[in-house]
């Protein structure tokens, strides 16, 4: 049973090469072992994305829409305002997300642009949702401002493995990445870290890709799983769909090697049954993107996901302050309908 609670930092590519080649039903009995051991289970977190500024980003991540070098047809936008940015978080609580999540399609932030977020994430707090930004690269000074404004967690993916990203991404390192991760750690934010299954990566990949985020100082409190989203006019548009069984294997590795992190099903839900998700669910996922948009990609729409949470007995996940920001609220603020679309379980701890 210790085993199960063990939070370890040494781990071999090897290793975890080993938990991915095990039979499908016992990765997914230690998987889900773990996952009970350390999580509170029939519970899933969900988060609600919005893109604060869309396109024309000067990075030339093969698999983005949003990368300047790609015609994938998006407009492009700039920062969107205040008032919205409000309207939208407040749409995002009502249909029952604990958490919002701003994007912009950066290669870091300038110094206004912090500024002008840093408004944001208070709009958002004052409704008493957990914020979450993801900008690209940030200074230490800069991920301090973003702490400072009351920003809960930092989404910065390493997307790969060291050994691979050289193939899709060019304009910064995968040092780069861990800077920033070091940055975000260090101003005191909760780390959301992960990467994307899909994209042309060997099983080895996706093990060092996971040990990579395993041996990081701290496990993430949040780890992202995407499914590659194949965009048309990216240069990954072609690849070929990853095979569903090792999509849900990749999740119970992540759950098993980080068992007190929360493992974020993340893109790549739209195209997924029903069935898949909840073996995804079952490897150890507890927490989604909820809303009918990605950053600029579809998801599923909010109907299909409370039919499913409900069909699979799995309840919103809540933390505390969350919990408490709704019981201190009017039943029903300025005549809106009541935000209560489903009977919550109250996390004990943040993720
Ligand atoms: N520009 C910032 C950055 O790169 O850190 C923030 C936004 S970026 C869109 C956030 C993450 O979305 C990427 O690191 C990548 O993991 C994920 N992502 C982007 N496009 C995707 C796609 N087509 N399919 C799956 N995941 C994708
Ligand atoms: C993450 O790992 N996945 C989200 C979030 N972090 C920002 C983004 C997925 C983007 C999928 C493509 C799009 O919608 O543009
Ligand atoms: Fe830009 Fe982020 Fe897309 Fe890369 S993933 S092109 S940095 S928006």
């Amino acid at each position: 049973m210790d085993k199960l609670n063990q939070v370890r930092h040494d781990w071999t590519v090897a290793e975890i090469e080993a938990l991915f080649a095990q039979p499908f039903s016992d990765l997914m009995f230690q998987a889900q072992s773990v996952h009970r051991a350390n999580q509170p289970h029939n519970a899933v977190q969900m988060s609600t994305l919005l893109s604060i500024k869309t396109g024309a980003c000067p990075e030339d991540c093969a698999y983005c829409p949003q990368s300047v070098r790609y015609d994938t047809g998006l407009e492009r936008e700039t920062l969107v305002p205040l008032d919205e940015v409000r309207t939208r978080a407040r749409a995002a609580k009502d249909a029952g997300a604990t958490r919002f999540c701003m994007g912009a399609a950066w290669r870091s932030p300038k110094k206004r642009d912090v500024e002008a977020v840093a408004a944001m994430i208070r709009e958002v707090r004052a409704l008493g949702m957990e914020t979450c930004a993801t900008l690209g690269m940030l200074t230490p000074d800069q991920a301090r401002e973003l702490k400072d404004a009351g920003l809960d967690f930092y989404n910065h993916n390493v997307d790969t493995s060291p050994e691979f990203y050289g193939e899709i991404i060019t304009t910064r390192t995968y040092q780069d990445r861990l800077d920033t991760l070091a940055a975000v750690r260090d101003a005191g934010l909760n780390v959301c870290c992960g990467g994307i299954v899909g994209m042309g990566e060997t099983q080895t990949d996706r093990a060092s890709m996971l040990a990579t985020l395993a041996n990081l100082p701290e496990h993430p409190e949040s780890v992202p799983i995407n499914q590659l989203v194949r965009v048309p006019g990216t240069p990954l548009a072609g690849e070929k769909e990853v095979d569903p069984f090792d999509f849900v294997r990749t999740i119970a590795v992540a759950r098993i090697v980080m068992p007190k992190a929360s493992v974020r099903l993340s893109a790549g839900r739209e195209s997924m049954s029903d069935e898949l998700q909840s073996l995804c669910f079952l490897a150890g996922a507890n927490s989604i993107f909820y809303g009918e948009k990605l950053l600029t990609t579809g998801n599923p729409d909010v109907e299909r996901d409370r039919a499913l949470l409900s069909r699979l007995g799995i309840q919103p996940l809540v933390p505390p302050a969350v919990a408490a920001a709704r019981a201190s609220e009017p039943s029903e603020p300025h005549g809106r309908a009541p935000a209560r679309p489903m009977a919550a379980c109250s996390a004990t701890r943040q993720r």
